[in-house]
């Protein structure tokens, strides 16, 4: 038992996500970060949390966010998106279906004042 309780808190210090990673714009102070408590495959459901952050006080709006795999000169995409917002600039997505291996991204479009921007966050599926 003592050995259990060590390594569930070995674990929790080596963090929770299995995956995560985030991407700052180049033309406003927003961010924009995901975090999946499991990893991403071809075979099942994804589920992440979305999150926007801003040094500014101007208030964000969240435009649309869809999985793309650019494949080439071509791209397809993936079926829509449940997002849920569950705080201010905090977003719960599920039936994140990312159908192939190879090289993703979950693209994030926002709307801060007069600035409509795509921030691109790169993801792996290995398997
Ligand atoms: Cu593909």
């Amino acid at each position: 038992m003592k050995l259990i309780a060590f390594l569930l808190g070995l674990m929790a210090s080596l963090g929770a996500f299995a995956e995560s990673g985030s991407v700052c714009s180049n033309a406003t102070s927003v961010c924009a970060s995901y975090e999946s408590e499991a990893d991403f495959t071809s075979k099942q459901e994804g589920r992440f949390a979305l999150k926007l952050t801003s040094h500014s006080d101007e208030e964000l709006t969240l435009v649309k966010v869809d999985l793309w795999m650019q494949m080439g000169n071509h791209g397809h995409g993936s079926s829509p998106l449940k997002v849920v917002a569950v705080a201010p600039n905090e977003y719960d997505v599920t039936k994140a279906f990312f159908v192939m291996k190879g090289q993703w991204q979950i693209r994030v479009k926002y709307k801060q004042a007069e600035t409509e921007e795509t921030l691109i966050l790169p993801i792996m599926i290995r398997e």
